[in-house]
């Protein structure tokens, strides 16, 4: 063990002795919020998990100068500059011991807030299927919007980096909010108030909500495992190890829901196998009858007719993740680990059906889908190309290449608009916004509402005739737009505004929405 501490140590340049003085540092200074195992406590998880996909300030500045709105104070009055340094360079060292993570310990994170009484009405009177939610991670909150007057109706404290949409039950009434750390908070749009919290995992991905609004999947780095939690009151149903057939456990990069499957697919991202964990009780036999349960070790056979929760496994040639589905939920495309590929796989038949070139790391987790020229086509951004595929989706052929003015991270449109939008969230002209005609494909205007500035991430109305955009800065906006016009209609300041996720467009997989 100590061979590879000083290994991982020599690796990031800290000697034994460094990482023993730096050690002393983080006990003395930073245990007491972060836990005396980096995992969290009043204050987020120090581990390279989660801090090498953190977007911001460098660690040392944070150190120094604090999180502005936040408990976390700055030390530079207290701590010379090589010391910043060298705690800086400490938490970025892998853990060489994760805890065990199983039912047990998920359900003693599980804190329900005692005086929330669900409301019988919606507290107010704005249309509770087209409000939004903004979230802003600038300052770890959540904005409630109302999606017909953009009045922000609540603002609430989320745990530290959000990642990925929220979930909304089937209804719309309920959300669910996960962090990288493993939290998932419950809140009640109804009422306008947080309902609880549980620490699904230690460092996740993303959560999915089954088609029924029962249960929710908690997507898992570490450990490697599938958390299943009851939706109604997050309490614990199963938790997976995620062990492939050769034996190895896998990280899970994500989990979806496939409403018509009735079930929960996920991306391995360490072993050539895509799982999908059926959600209906009566499942058809496709689905192998035995899970693997985390019970400390042993592994819980299931009568093959107790259909909720088996597990099918399909295999592939080689680990593909970042999954965008054909709105059937017949088929997938996955992103293939040499970033130039991606792989159709018919869910089906639950094998490789296709393969198409794909270079410049396609990010198909963002891949949307519309109807051109009468035929389904679906488009994705690369994260390292300025791009966007356009695909055939019957033919499975790449049917344009769009040039863009950088490598771009999201796309969204929806049923009633004519228009595609597209960020270029890379590069330096990370302040534009594309605009592209769905029939023409073809870019029919860039909007650079805030020069300078980064701007992404789209999400529209219920109606679709507004089209809210993020300025993602830490003193940004989220500006609403005419999706018609593309004229600018209100500018509500927001502190680094990421995602935004209409309700009705959420919960109806609104076209144009990626899922
Ligand atoms: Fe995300 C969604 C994976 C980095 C902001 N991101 C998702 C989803 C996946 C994913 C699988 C879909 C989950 C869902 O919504 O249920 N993201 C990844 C990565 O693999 C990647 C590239 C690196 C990493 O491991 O973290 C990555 N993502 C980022 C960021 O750096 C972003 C820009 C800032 C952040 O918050 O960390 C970011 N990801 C988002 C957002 C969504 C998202 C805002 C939801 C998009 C939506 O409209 O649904």
């Amino acid at each position: 063990m100590i061979r590879y501490i000083v290994f991982f140590s020599c690796l990031l340049g800290l000697t034994s002795g460094a990482l023993a003085s730096s050690e002393a540092l983080y006990n003395e200074h930073c245990a007491a919020c972060h836990g005396d195992d980096r995992l969290g406590g009043t204050g987020p998880a120090l581990i390279p998990e989660t801090l090498k996909r953190m977007r911001g300030p460098k660690l040392a500045k944070v150190i120094a100068e604090g999180r502005a709105a936040t408990q976390m104070p700055a030390f530079s009055e207290t701590l010379q500059p090589e010391e910043i340094v060298a705690l800086a360079e400490f938490v970025k060292v892998p853990l060489t011991k994760i805890p065990d993570w199983g039912p047990e310990e998920i359900s003693a994170s599980r804190l329900l807030v005692p005086d929330y009484r669900p409301a019988e009405n919606p507290v107010f009177t704005a249309d509770p299927l087209n409000v939004f939610l903004v979230v802003e991670t600038g300052d770890s909150h959540v904005s409630v919007l109302d999606g017909d007057t953009f009045t922000v109706m609540d603002r609430f404290e989320t745990p530290f980096a959000v990642h990925g949409g929220p979930k909304f039950t089937p209804e719309g009434r309920f959300v669910f909010i996960m962090s990288r750390d493993g939290w998932v908070q419950k809140y009640d749009l109804w009422s306008l108030a947080e309902v609880g919290r549980i620490r699904a995992g230690l460092n996740s991905r993303n959560i999915a909500i089954s088609k029924d609004g029962k249960y929710l999947a908690v997507a898992n780095y570490l450990p490697r495992s599938l958390t299943i939690l009851s939706s109604d009151d997050l309490s614990v149903e199963r938790v997976f190890d995620v062990r492939a057939k050769n034996g190895n456990l896998s990280r899970v990069s994500a989990v979806y829901q496939a409403p018509q499957r009735d079930s929960f697919i996920l991306a391995l991202k360490d072993e050539p196998e895509i799982w999908e964990i059926a959600t209906d009780p009566m499942a058809d036999p496709v689905f192998e009858g035995f899970v693997h349960s985390h019970e400390k070790g042993m592994v819980e056979a299931l009568p093959s007719s107790e259909g909720l929760f088996a597990l099918r496994r399909i295999e592939v040639s080689e680990p593909i993740d970042d999954f965008f589905f054909t709105p059937d939920y017949r088929h997938l495309i996955g992103a293939a680990r040499d970033g130039a590929r991606g792989v159709v796989v018919n869910l089906n038949v639950g094998r490789e059906i296709a393969e198409l070139p794909l270079p410049g790391l396609p990010h198909l987790g963002s891949g949307i889908s519309w109807l051109s020229k009468g035929r389904r086509v679906m488009a994705t951004p690369h994260l390292k190309e300025a791009r966007l595929s356009v695909i055939d989706i019957e033919s499975w052929k790449v049917v344009k290449t769009l040039e863009t003015l950088g490598p771009g991270f999201f796309l969204r449109s929806h049923e009633n608009t004519d228009f595609v939008w597209a960020d270029v969230f890379f590069g330096p002209n990370r302040d534009a916004m594309h605009v592209i005609d769905k029939e023409s494909l073809k870019v029919v205007k860039t909007l650079r509402p805030v020069p300078g500035a980064t701007v992404a991430h789209v999400e529209f109305d219920r109606s679709g005739r507004h089209a809210l955009v993020s300025v993602w800065e830490d003193e940004g906006a989220v500006i609403v737009y005419d999706a018609e016009t593309l004229k600018e209609v209100k500018r509500l300041p927001m502190r680094k505004p990421s995602g935004k996720y209409n309700v009705w467009n959420k919960i109806t997989f609104s076209d144009g929405t990626s899922h």
